[in-house]
């Protein structure tokens, strides 16, 4: 069976960032690629690549575990995992980083960006991110990696090292192709819209999550940053607010930027921003319904199990197998 592979870091509270970008894009996914199995985990080995605090770090694990099944995954082509439960993750990160150079792992904007927001303390686990999401990929073989744009980086290294492994002892990894989805691919954040919308920025005005009240959305939509010239175009460079809301927009009644823009092209900025903030509050009434559901009935904990049970057969039998190709251990009779 073909794979398709995903995570999501438990580092706070998901907004409509990571579900526009990531998680609205395997609703769909499931649906046309039903003839694939979803491996999807909650990326906790990776969260820990900067200090976190242990009960914020549990809760947000649960949290995003819920907020999946809320948002509608369904589970039947489905393994919903938690990446440190299954022990091969940390196993293949240290064989893929005997294959992976310095220089490639300093030329990541990913590792520029967060070492640089940190003062002190940059862990060499920062650095060495990327192998560790390369193992989580090739570990199941997937054929398809659902990501934003963020992460084209990471993944253009991780089949540089699957070419890498297959050149020197014959094919043994799949090599992963992306997916990345045509809009919300990156949504900036509300505040400063030149940058991502993310769970760790500092000002909580710069994102929705997705279980803010109704009036908190609209709050947030009704301050976002734009700009003076009144006009409601598609242009990212100059005009990385409007853009960003009309991005929004787009990625939620699925209609094309064009078609929004020939739409709201008279429309005021406010009466514009009502528009798309009653379309946030409309998407995520039913995820937040759903989510306290899925808390109250337990399910979680029996999905998690199921899916780690999965996912551990097919990953220690290629971790078993990869240890054999380099020649690590006794030669198995
Ligand atoms: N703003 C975004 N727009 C579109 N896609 C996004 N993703 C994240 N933010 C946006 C996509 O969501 C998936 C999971 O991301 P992640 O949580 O594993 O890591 P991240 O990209 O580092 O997310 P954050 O919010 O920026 O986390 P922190 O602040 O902790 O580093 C990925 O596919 C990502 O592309």
């Amino acid at each position: 069976m073909k794979h398709i592979v995903s995570g999501i870091q438990p580092t706070g509270s998901l907004n409509i960032g990571t579900y526009l970008g990531s998680i609205k894009n395997f609703v769909r996914l499931q649906e046309a690629y039903k003839d694939h199995h979803f491996l999807i985990f909650i990326a906790d080995l990776h969260a820990i690549t900067i200090p976190r605090d242990r009960a914020e770090l549990r809760k947000s694990i649960k949290e995003v575990a819920a907020l999946y099944l809320a948002c509608g995954l369904k589970t039947d082509n489905l393994s919903l995992f938690i990446q440190s439960e299954i022990e091969a993750h940390s196993q293949m990160s240290y064989l893929l980083q005997c294959f992976t150079y310095m220089g490639e792992l300093e030329r990541m904007t990913q590792f520029k960006e967060k070492a640089q927001r940190q003062e002190k303390g940059v862990t060499s686990s920062l650095f060495t991110y990327p192998a560790l999401m390369a193992g989580d990929i090739l570990l199941y073989d997937a054929e398809y990696v659902p990501v934003g744009d963020d992460q084209k980086q990471h993944l253009e290294l991780t089949r540089d090292l699957a070419i890498r492994v297959n050149n020197r002892y014959g094919d043994f990894f799949t090599v992963p192709k992306p997916l990345i989805p045509k809009v919300g691919a990156r949504i900036m954040s509300l505040t400063e819209p030149t940058k991502k919308m993310s769970k760790s920025d500092d000002n909580i005005k710069s994102r929705i999550l997705l279980l803010d009240d109704d009036n908190i959305i609209r709050k947030r939509i009704m301050s976002a940053v734009t700009d003076t010239d009144g006009q409601i175009r598609f242009d990212p460079n100059n005009k990385p607010g409007i853009s960003n809301l009309l991005s929004i927009l787009s990625a939620i009644t699925n209609e094309s930027i064009e078609t929004l823009v020939n739409t709201y092209k008279d429309t005021d900025y406010k009466t514009f921003k009502e528009v798309v903030a009653e379309a946030v509050v409309k998407e995520l009434k039913p995820i937040k319904e759903k989510y306290h559901e899925v808390i109250k009935s337990g399910e979680v904990d029996t999905i998690l199990d199921q899916g780690k049970a999965h996912a551990e057969r097919i990953a220690r039998k290629k971790i078993a197998k990869f240890n054999h190709k380099i020649g690590l251990g006794r030669k198995q009779k």
